[in-house]
């Protein structure tokens, strides 16, 4: 099994968030917003049973899933997207596949030494984000 992502993380560096958020089709408005946020994911799991939230003081964003069930997303605050999502483990990354009007959406998710990874991915912009553990979360 890879890594536990368990955790409440904090963002430390934020690459190319505004070509992904482009492609999203986010207004320029919102994307300044979005750039100076200091996100935080806090990630839950129960067995097969996951749930991503996504933390700032503008909003927040959370999502519930299965490992390998597909879900109906709706990007609520973000682009506002109707989705189709299939959460997969792929070797030791948790990949999200996001079937929708926007080509070869998804993302990825793993842990290396004691930082998580995210990529984030939308009609061929890659957003790479990287958190390190909150010191108050053991
Ligand atoms: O996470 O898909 O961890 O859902 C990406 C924001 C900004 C609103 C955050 C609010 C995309 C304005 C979710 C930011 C930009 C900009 C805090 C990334 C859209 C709108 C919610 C994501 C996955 C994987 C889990």
């Amino acid at each position: 099994m890879p890594a536990s992502l368990r955790g409440t993380w904090d963002i430390i560096s934020n690459v190319n968030f505004d070509g992904y958020m482009s492609a999203l089709g986010i207004s320029i408005y919102l994307r300044k917003i979005a750039l100076r946020l200091k996100l935080r994911k806090v990630i839950e799991q129960q067995g097969d049973q996951y749930i991503i939230k996504t933390l700032s003081t503008f909003r927040n964003y959370a999502i519930s899933f299965k490992i390998g069930q597909e879900f109906e997303e709706f990007t609520k605050g973000l682009d506002n997207g109707h989705i189709k999502s299939t959460v997969t483990w792929q070797g030791n990354k948790l990949m999200c596949e996001q079937i929708g009007e926007k080509k070869n959406r998804g993302w990825a998710h793993w842990v290396e030494g004691d930082k998580l990874h995210l990529e984030l991915y939308c009609d061929g912009e890659v957003c790479k984000q990287v958190f390190k553990k909150n010191a108050n979360d053991c």
